[in-house]
């Protein structure tokens, strides 16, 4: 629902319950009419294969294959659902979380890890599938995307970009002034916040005291509030916020509820700052479950379904393993090559002295 002028604006949009009961509600329905059994299989299999890909990477990060991960654990349907309301040609900008996001855009398992693991600045080539790579600078991401936005627009592309942060990121500048722009100057850009609750140890009470997605109010743009856990709910406000863009107009801001259920990153222990019944609560409202029982009572979930899902999200974890324990080193003096777009006199000036260095006999 759009939060101006509705009196269920406390309430997230929600098609399928925890249960996996569907939710009578029309207007969102009709937005995902065309999810037949096949595409509600596929968002199944992206959902499973993408936490699949998460357990493997978390797993060889605590093996020492890994320097550092940011698990997705728990914010599954928010990305698949989001990402599967995206064409190929709009572009996504996104943090560091968003694995499920680059899985759906077509990022090869084997392309996943590699500046996780220390060896390369990025991961994947980003024009390749119009996806971003990790941004540790929290919410600058939505500056870029804004830019990006009404870049294309003043070239006359008919395309969307679309934000992607967390809670957190909306107490930063950086955020409130991608609001302001894309709202005065009609960008084609989604605001897609994942509110996992968390903002490494401090909670979303403390960025706001009311919901974030009332920030839209001010900006004078629609917010819309989406049960993050629910794969067909964001895929139908997601469709809807990206085809508003498209046809000029302006930007949304979604905010779509869920929880990370694991670490903030590798290095996080949460159990220092939140209690078991905190995450209970969200165990409950699992997004794979949820899909996963639409599924059986809707016929759709034979065993060799399963099976193959199974199979196949094993398959993508094995490539994702080997790939990543065969990267070979790279030259240890190539980490300057990519600072800068050209040449720049104080990186060759470090490239040199680290060589220097090196060949004295230092460990990189
Ligand atoms: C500008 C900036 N400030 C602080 C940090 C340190 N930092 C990294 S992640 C993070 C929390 C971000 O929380 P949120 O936006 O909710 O995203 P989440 O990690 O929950 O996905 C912080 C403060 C940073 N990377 N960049
Ligand atoms: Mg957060």
């Amino acid at each position: 629902m759009v939060s101006k002028k509705s009196d269920k604006q406390t309430y997230p949009v929600q098609l399928v319950q925890p249960d996996g009961r569907r939710v009578l509600d029309r207007e969102h329905a009709a937005l995902v009419a065309d999810t037949d059994g096949a595409r509600l299989r596929q968002l199944y299999e992206d959902l499973v294969v993408t936490r699949r890909i998460d357990v493997e990477a978390t797993a060889l990060q605590r093996q020492g294959q890994l320097g550092l991960w940011p698990p997705l654990y728990g914010q599954e349907a928010a990305q698949v659902g989001s990402a599967h309301a995206l064409h190929p040609d709009d572009y996504a900008f996104c943090s560091y979380r968003e694995t499920a996001v680059a899985y759906c855009r077509g990022v090869p398992p084997e392309q996943l890890t590699a500046l996780w693991r220390g060896v390369a600045h990025h991961c994947w080539d980003p024009n390749q599938v119009n996806m971003t790579n990790a941004n540790i600078v929290v919410g600058s991401q939505g500056l870029h995307a804004t830019g990006y936005a009404y870049a294309a627009h003043l070239d006359g592309a008919d395309i969307a970009t679309i934000a992607y942060f967390g809670d957190g990121a909306t107490s930063e500048g950086d955020i409130a002034e991608a609001l302001g722009f894309a709202a005065s100057w009609s960008a084609p850009v989604v605001f897609f916040c994942q509110n996992n609750q968390w903002a490494i140890s401090e909670p979303v009470a403390v960025q706001s005291t009311v919901p974030l997605v009332r920030r839209a109010d001010g900006y004078g743009i629609p917010g819309v509030q989406v049960d993050g856990n629910d794969v067909l709910a964001v895929l139908a406000v997601t469709r809807r916020a990206v085809e508003r863009a498209r046809t000029g107009g302006g930007p949304t801001f979604i905010e779509a509820l869920t929880y990370r259920m694991g670490p903030h990153t590798t290095a996080d222990d949460p159990t220092r700052y939140r209690t078991a019944a905190d995450t209970e609560y969200w165990e409950h409202r699992d997004p794979i479950e949820r899909i996963r029982l639409l599924l059986d009572r809707e016929g759709l979930l034979d065993p060799e379904f399963a099976q193959r899902v199974a199979d196949t999200a094993d398959d993508i974890a094995r490539r994702l393993r080997t790939a990543t324990v065969e990267m070979p080193d790279p030259d240890p003096a190539s980490m300057f090559d990519h600072v800068y777009a050209t040449d720049h006199p104080l990186m060759a000036e470090q490239a040199q002295q680290f060589s220097a260095h090196l060949a004295e006999g230092a460990q990189p």
